[in-house]
């Protein structure tokens, strides 16, 4: 008996019953939760059920016995769920296993992978109603938009589906279900929710200039009503305990100063501090301090680089750096903190030039600034741009093998052992360059690589770290935080995650 036989058969007797797989790690995995609401509201007499892998045997997935598997799957660990379900696929009745995520979204043709079933491409509320009416109906599924599916090996690849105009008219994530699996997650102080979806930029390493290419003429970035988002913020406030909240979306602020006014007012009175990612180019005095008022402690600030011209030349952000050392001092000056991300080992670029974002970094002062590795993802403009330099051997955007995504990347022309002594040390240099006026490039000749310099390092992450997330919760709770941030590469490890036993 196929999945679909089973199903069709199925949904005669009984509701459907869906489960969904993830690993909530670090933060509750909110599309999957989004798309969990939407399922509920649109049909409630379905029974869903959440599993985490790391924390349950393969045989809780099998006591429910599923008709449909969803994933929510980042490039970073596709190759881990593709193994669990694997896994699964041999250990249970039939099932459909549905991908959805940003790996199936700009990867869409991992649906040859052994065991995937149906890929969803973008926002997943509407392809999966329409898929499960279809389902119970016992109608065909092949033409759903917004899915790709697979059905007898052959792969009907639909137009992806409509974005949702109005995220007002979407129910609010459904938590309940992850923190049933997941007390961690419910009892962690720091919340994440969503204010918008969607960015109106097209960075050069960046996915959305894909998703912009999804959706041709669609407006990519749009806002819930502010009265909405405080309403969840309450909710996450009142209901679990929130003492600090994250805005997940790419452009908070700026991109609409009514919406940043109304919020502010309504905001200001829930007294609970949060951050959010804006852009350089939006901070103003004004909007500073109305980010102030509102209650906001924290901001992402990306610099990326510390080169203006590398900047708007490779990596399409047209910024100066006057203006980024301007952002950072009005925001400091209304006491936000700013968390300014760099890349380091960048295409055409040399470790001087790592230097000269170090030497950037020191001199527009963020209060913390991570540093990552470039990675080129396959597909992206920049990456295309490498590949035709003939600095980079073409990646098929397919290859979705385990760990792919997080092993060393491989530009010609980029010196990674002593770019990855720079990232192993950034911190560290940064801050006797600013309290001792040590310079980074004559200390780095003589620190020694290797665990010490790494844990001093780590060390220095983590205060600036604890400074920009300034908010209260127990010892028990900062050890937590600390132990999940070791293990998922917060403060710059680089450890490998373990496969699943399933
Ligand atoms: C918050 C965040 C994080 C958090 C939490 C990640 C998480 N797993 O939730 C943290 C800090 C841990 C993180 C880490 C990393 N992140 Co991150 N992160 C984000 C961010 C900013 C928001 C995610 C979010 O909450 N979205 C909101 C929900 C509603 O959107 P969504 O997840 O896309 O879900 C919708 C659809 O995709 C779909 N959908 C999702 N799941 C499913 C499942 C099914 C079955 C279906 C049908 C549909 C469906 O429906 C949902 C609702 O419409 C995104 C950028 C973005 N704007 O999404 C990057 C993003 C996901 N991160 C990215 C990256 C690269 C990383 C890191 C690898 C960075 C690094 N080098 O360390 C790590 C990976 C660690 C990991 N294992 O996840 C990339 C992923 C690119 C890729 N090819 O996969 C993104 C897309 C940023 C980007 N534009 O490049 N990240
Ligand atoms: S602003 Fe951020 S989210 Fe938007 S395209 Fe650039 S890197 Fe991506």
């Amino acid at each position: 008996m196929t999945a679909l036989e089973r199903i069709y058969s199925d949904s005669r007797k009984a509701p459907l019953r869906v489960a969904f797989l993830n690993e909530p790690a670090q933060d509750e995995t909110l599309g999957l939760a989004y798309v969990a609401a939407y399922i509920r509201q649109e049909h409630p007499e379905l029974t869903l059920a959440f599993f985490d892998p790391s924390q349950e045997p393969v045989s809780a997935v099998g006591d429910f016995s599923p008709h449909l598997v969803l994933f929510s799957v980042v490039s970073f660990d596709v190759g881990r769920y593709l193994q669990c379900n694997k896994r699964l696929k041999k250990e249970l009745s039939p099932y459909i296993a549905v991908f959805g995520g940003p790996h199936p979204t700009y990867f869409p043709d991992m649906i040859q992978q052994e065991g995937v079933d149906i890929i969803c491409r973008g926002e997943g509320e509407l392809p999966m109603n329409h898929l499960l009416t279809a389902l119970k109906a016992g109608n065909d599924i092949a033409s759903i938009k917004g899915l790709w599916v697979k059905l007898d090996g052959e792969v009907s690849r639909n137009p992806a589906a409509d974005l949702i105009v109005d995220l007002d008219t979407l129910p609010l994530p459904d938590r309940e279900l992850i923190y049933k699996k997941a007390p961690v997650r419910a009892k962690d102080p720091k919340k994440h929710l969503m204010g918008a979806r969607g960015c109106p930029f097209i960075c050069s390493y960046c996915h959305n200039s894909s998703a912009i290419e999804l959706h041709p003429g669609g407006k990519s970035w749009r806002s819930r009503s502010p009265a909405k988002v405080v309403e969840e913020a309450e909710i996450l406030i009142k209901q679990y305990h929130a003492g600090y909240l994250t805005f997940n979306e790419d452009i908070f602020a700026g991109v609409k100063i009514p919406w940043l006014q109304e919020f502010s007012e309504r905001y200001s009175r829930l007294g609970v501090p949060y951050y959010a990612n804006i852009r350089g180019e939006y901070v103003t005095a004004g909007l500073a301090s109305m980010l102030k008022k509102s209650g906001c402690s924290a901001v992402g600030l990306a610099f990326e680089s510390g080169s203006e011209s590398y900047r708007a030349k490779y990596l399409f952000r047209k910024l100066s750096n006057e203006k980024l050392i301007e952002a950072t001092r009005l925001l400091r000056q209304e006491g936000i903190s700013t968390v300014s991300p760099v890349m380091l080992g960048l295409p055409f670029t040399t470790l001087e030039d790592d230097f000269n974002t170090l030497d950037f970094v020191c001199k527009a002062n963020p209060t913390h600034s991570n540093t990552l590795i470039f990675q080129p993802y396959p597909g992206l403009p920049l990456t295309r741009q490498c590949v035709e330099a003939g600095i980079l051997e073409d990646v098929s955007p397919n290859v979705v093998e385990f760990n792919n995504f997080f092993k060393p990347p491989d530009l010609a022309g980029i010196d990674y052992p002593q770019v990855t002594r720079l990232n192993d040390s950034f911190a560290l240099l940064r801050f006797l360059k600013q309290t001792f006026a040590l310079e980074p490039r004559r200390v780095f000749r003589f620190l020694p690589h290797g665990p010490v310099t790494r844990w001093l390092n780590i060390f220095f992450r983590y205060l600036a770290f604890m400074h920009v997330f300034r908010f209260r919760r127990t010892i028990s709770q900062r050890i937590g935080e600390i132990m999940t941030a070791l293990g998922s590469d917060v403060y710059g490890l680089n450890r490998k995650k373990k496969t699943p036993e399933w």
